[in-house]
C-alpha cells in the first residue's frame, strides 16, 4: 500500500517535472540572443504587470551575460504607476524618437496581446519572444509562452525566476526590487488577489519571501489624480447601466491620461448591481475603449470584436484576458460623413454596445429557459 502511494508521488513528480520545462526552453533561447542587439519592450500603457515581467526577462538574460534594454513606448499616466516605476527604480527607457530602434536585430514583449511596435517604427526588428497571458494569437515568435489560464504575465515570469534561481544573484538589492514588482504586477492584475488562482498564490508565496512591504504600500495606496477625478465626472454624467452592461463616456482624454479610463472602469465595477462595464473616451481622432467585467462566462475580446468589427473600415485594434479587455479604431472608420459631432460619436459606441450586450443577455435567458 505505502509502496504504491509513494510510486504514484514519484509519478506526479515526473509529470510536474515534465510541465516545467518552459523556464529552461526560456533559458535557451535567451542563450542564442548572445552577441546581437536586442531589447524587452512595454507596448501599450506601461503598467506593472508589463514593467515587472519586462524586467525579470532583461534580470534572467543578464545572468547570461547578455544585455537587454527595456522600452516603453507610450506615457505612462496613473500617478500610482509613476509611483511603481519610481520607488522601485524600474530600468525603463522611454522611447521619444523611434530611430534609436535602427540597427536592433530582434525584440521580446511581454503582457500584451498584439505584440507589435507602434507604427511609426520604420523597418521594425522581429519579433523573437512573447510571453502573455491574454488570447493567444499567431505571432511567429521563436519563443512563444502564452497562458490564460495565470492571472499575470507576472506570474510566468515568477515561476521562471523559481526554476532559474540557482543562476541569478538573489541577495542583490535589485533581485528585492524585483520581486516587490512582480508581487504589484500579480495584485494589479488579479484585483489585489480576489481572482488569483493557484498558480499566482504559488507565484506570490515565492516572491513574499524576496518583498519589501513598504515599498508595496506606497504603491498600491497611492491617491488617485485630477486627471482621474476629470474624466470620472463625465463618466457619471453619461453612464448608462442596463441589467447586462453599463457603459460610460469618459470626453476627450489628453493622451498622457488614457490610464484614467481602466481607472473609471474599476471604478464603476465597484458600483451595486454592475457585472460588466465599458469606458471609453476620444484620444487624438481615436475611439479608445476599457472592458472589465465580473462575469466568467464573459470572454471580453470576441464580445468585442462581435460587437465593433462589422462596423470598421478597417481591422479593430483590440484584446483580452479574463475578465478584461480593451480596444481602439479611428472616429473615420465608423462614420462615412466626415463632420459628426462628439455626442453623435459616443451615442453611436453606447449603440453598438448595448446591442451587443442585449443580444448576449436575450441567448443566455433563451438558452437557460431551454
Ligand atoms: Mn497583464
Amino acid at each position: 500500500m505505502l509502496y504504491s502511494k509513494i510510486a504514484d508521488l514519484k509519478k506526479s513528480v515526473k509529470v510536474d517535472m515534465a510541465k516545467r520545462t518552459k523556464p529552461v526552453e526560456f533559458y535557451e533561447f535567451l542563450g542564442t540572443l548572445k552577441g546581437r542587439r536586442c531589447f524587452v519592450a512595454v507596448l501599450g500603457s506601461p503598467d506593472p504587470d508589463g514593467m515587472a515581467s519586462a524586467w525579470a526577462v532583461s534580470m534572467i538574460a543578464r545572468s547570461l551575460g547578455i544585455d537587454l534594454p527595456i522600452f516603453g513606448f507610450e506615457v505612462i499616466s496613473r500617478p500610482d504607476n509613476m509611483e511603481f516605476l519610481r520607488l522601485l527604480k524600474v530600468p525603463m527607457t522611454m522611447v521619444r524618437d523611434p530611430e534609436i530602434l535602427q540597427g536592433y536585430d530582434g525584440f521580446i514583449a511581454v503582457d500584451r496581446q498584439n505584440p507589435w511596435l507602434p507604427k511609426d517604427v520604420k523597418n521594425p526588428p522581429p519579433l523573437l519572444g512573447h510571453i502573455d497571458h491574454h488570447q493567444k494569437s499567431p505571432t511567429g515568435a521563436v519563443f512563444s509562452d502564452v497562458r490564460q489560464n495565470v492571472g499575470s504575465t507576472s506570474t510566468i515570469l515568477t515561476q521562471y525566476l523559481e526554476d532559474l534561481k540557482e543562476h541569478l544573484d538573489t541577495n542583490a538589492d535589485a533581485f528585492r526590487r524585483l520581486c516587490t514588482a512582480l508581487m504589484v504586477g500579480i495584485r494589479t492584475d488579479t484585483d489585489g488577489l480576489l481572482r488569483a488562482n493557484s498558480q499566482d498564490f504559488s507565484a506570490a508565496a515565492f516572491l513574499a519571501r524576496h518583498t519589501d512591504t513598504d515599498f508595496m504600500y506606497g504603491i498600491m495606496k497611492k491617491p488617485v489624480g485630477e486627471r482621474f477625478l476629470d474624466s470620472l465626472r463625465s463618466v457619471l454624467n453619461t453612464m448608462k447601466r442596463t441589467p447586462y452592461l453599463c457603459v460610460a463616456y469618459a470626453g476627450q482624454v489628453a493622451r498622457e491620461a488614457r490610464d484614467t479610463l481602466g481607472q473609471c472602469t474599476d471604478f464603476l465595477l465597484h458600483s451595486e448591481g454592475v457585472r460588466t462595464v465599458v469606458v471609453f473616451g476620444l484620444i487624438d481622432g481615436d475611439v479608445v475603449g476599457s472592458m472589465r467585467t465580473m462575469d466568467p462566462a464573459l470572454d471580453p475580446y470576441p464580445f468585442l470584436v462581435s460587437a465593433f468589427q462589422k462596423h470598421l473600415s478597417t481591422e479593430l485594434n483590440a484584446g483580452g484576458r479574463r475578465f478584461a479587455g480593451g480596444f481602439q479604431f479611428e472616429i473615420e472608420n465608423l462614420f462615412d460623413a466626415p463632420d459628426v459631432s462628439e455626442e453623435e460619436i459616443y451615442q453611436k459606441v453606447f449603440d453598438i454596445l448595448l446591442t451587443r450586450a442585449h443580444r448576449r443577455y436575450v441567448m443566455q435567458k433563451s438558452r437557460s429557459r431551454s
